[in-house]
C-alpha cells in the first residue's frame, strides 16, 4: 500500500494548493464563508465556519482515492458534508466532476454564478501538482489491502485560523500558537476491523513565505505503522541530539480553553512555565510528533476522529500514541493499556451529528510511555 501513501501525499498537496488558492482571492474567501448549523454544529464555538475549500478539498480526495481504489469508495469518510447552501437558499450537493468544465459549472451554481471564482477553484482541483519526491516512500512495502481500510479527512483544521489568516514566520525548533501555520490537511487511514491507525498525511498549507513574494510554501509529514513497520518522516525524538530528556521537564501544550483544575494540576507536575497553548488540535499533535511539546493533553470531547487519525498513525510510528483520557483515569486501568489507544471504526451511537465520531474521553497525545503515565498520575483523581 505505498501507493496509497503516494497519493495521499499528492492529494494533500493539492489540498493545499485549494486553501492558498482560496485565501489568494479576497472577495472568494469573503463568499466561502458559511455558518454551520444543527447537529452539525461543532458545540465548542458559538459560531463554526464552514468554508466552501473545505468541502470541495473533501470531495476532491474522496474523488481521486476512490479512482484509483474502489475498494475504498464508501470507507472515505471526513467532517463536512457535501451539502452546500448558496446565496439563494438553493441546496446544491458538491461533488468533482470528470472535467474541470463540468466542476466549474457545477461550483459556479454555489457561486450564485460566478463564474471567475468557479473557474479559479476548479483548476486548482483538477490540477496535478508538480511532482514531489517524496523521500522514503520508495521501496517501502504495506502489507495491507485497500479493502481492509478505511480514511478520515479534515480538509482544513483550524478553519478559524485560516480564516482569521494571521502571517507569522515560524522559528525552527519553536511552538508558534496561533496563526495560519496552525491550519492543516490531514488525511488517515484506519484499518476497518480494528480501528487502528495505519497511515498518516500531514501538509501544513502555509509553513513559510517566500519574502520576495514568491507566495506561501507548504511542508508535509507521513507516517506508518503497520506490525513492525513504523516509518515516519520526522526523526525519532531519540535520533535528535537537541531532543535528549536528560533532565529536562516535560512540556504541555493545551487548548486555550483548558478547564483550570486540569492546568492546576499540569502546573504542579511539570511548573507552570511548561505549560503551551495553541490553536488547533492537529497542530498541537504535531508540536508532539515534532519534539516541539512532549505531550497534548485534552480533557474534553471537542475533538473528532478526522482531527486525531493522521498524526496518530505518525505518533504510533514514533513509538508513542494517543489514549482516550477518560479511559486511563478509571481505576481499573493498566499502565500500558493498548486497550485506551483511540480507535476509528466505531461510532457513538448514543450522540447525533458530529458528536457520534467525537473523541468523547478527551485525549493524551505523547510520544514517550513514561511521560504518558505521570500525566495520567498526576491528574487521576482530579478531573
Ligand atoms: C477544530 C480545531 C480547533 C480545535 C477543535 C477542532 O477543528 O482544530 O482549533 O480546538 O478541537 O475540532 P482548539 O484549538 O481549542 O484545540 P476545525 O477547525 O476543523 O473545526
Ligand atoms: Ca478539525
Amino acid at each position: 500500500m505505498a501507493d496509497l501513501l503516494r497519493l495521499l501525499l499528492r492529494v494533500a498537496e493539492k489540498a493545499a494548493n485549494v486553501a492558498r488558492v482560496c485565501r489568494q482571492e479576497a472577495p472568494l474567501f469573503q463568499l466561502l464563508v458559511q455558518e454551520k448549523t444543527g447537529d452539525d454544529k461543532n458545540k465548542k464555538f458559538l459560531q463554526d465556519f464552514k468554508t466552501l475549500a473545505d468541502v470541495v478539498i473533501q470531495e476532491m480526495i474522496r474523488h481521486d482515492v476512490g479512482a484509483q481504489f474502489p475498494e475504498m469508495v464508501g470507507y472515505i469518510h471526513g467532517e463536512e458534508s457535501n451539502k452546500f447552501e448558496n446565496g439563494l437558499g438553493e441546496s446544491v450537493t458538491v461533488t468533482v466532476c470528470a472535467t474541470e468544465q463540468g466542476t466549474a459549472a457545477l461550483l459556479a451554481s454555489v457561486l450564485d454564478g460566478d463564474e471567475t471564482a468557479a473557474s479559479l477553484l476548479a483548476r486548482a482541483i483538477h490540477q496535478d501538482p508538480e511532482s514531489t519526491v517524496h523521500a522514503g516512500t520508495d521501496g517501502l512495502t504495506v502489507p495491507l489491502s485497500p479493502s481492509e481500510l478505511g480514511i478520515w479527512i479534515d480538509p482544513i483544521d483550524a478553519t478559524s485560523q485560516y480564516i482569521e489568516g494571521r502571517e507569522e514566520v515560524l522559528e525552527e525548533g519553536h511552538l508558534s500558537p496561533s496563526g495560519l501555520h496552525c491550519a492543516l490537511v490531514l488525511i488517515g487511514v484506519y484499518l476497518r476491523s480494528t480501528g487502528e491507525p495505519v497511515m498518516g498525511v500531514i501538509n501544513q498549507p502555509f509553513n513559510y513565505k517566500d519574502p520576495a513574494g514568491g507566495g506561501w510554501r507548504g511542508k508535509h509529514f507521513w507516517g506508518v505503522s503497520c506490525g513492525a513497520i513504523r516509518v515516519c518522516s520526522v526523526s525519532r525524538p531519540s535520533d535528535r541530539p537537541d531532543q535528549s530528556k536528560g533532565g529536562r521537564a516535560m512540556s504541555l501544550v493545551l487548548s486555550s480553553s483548558e478547564k483550570e483544575v486540569v492546568k492546576e494540576a499540569l502546573a504542579s507536575l511539570c511548573g507552570p512555565d511548561k505549560l503551551v497553548y495553541a490553536s488547533g488540535a492537529g497542530y498541537k499533535i504535531l508540536c508532539v510528533i515534532q519534539g516541539l511539546a512532549d505531550v497534548y493533553v485534552l480533557s474534553e470531547g471537542s475533538t473528532f476522529k478526522w482531527d486525531s487519525c493522521a498524526p496518530h498513525a505518525l505518533l504510533l510510528a514514533l513509538g508513542g500514541g494517543i489514549v482516550d483520557l477518560n479511559k486511563c483515569l478509571q481505576p481499573s486501568s493498566e499502565p500500558d493499556d493498548h486497550q485506551a489507544e483511540l480507535v476509528y471504526h466505531q461510532s457513538n451511537t448514543e450522540c447525533k451529528g458530529a458528536d457520534r465520531w467525537a473523541n468523547g474521553g478527551g485525549l493524551v497525545a505523547y510520544r514517550d510511555q513514561a511521560q504518558l503515565h505521570s500525566i495520567i498520575g498526576a491528574l487521576r483523581g482530579k478531573v
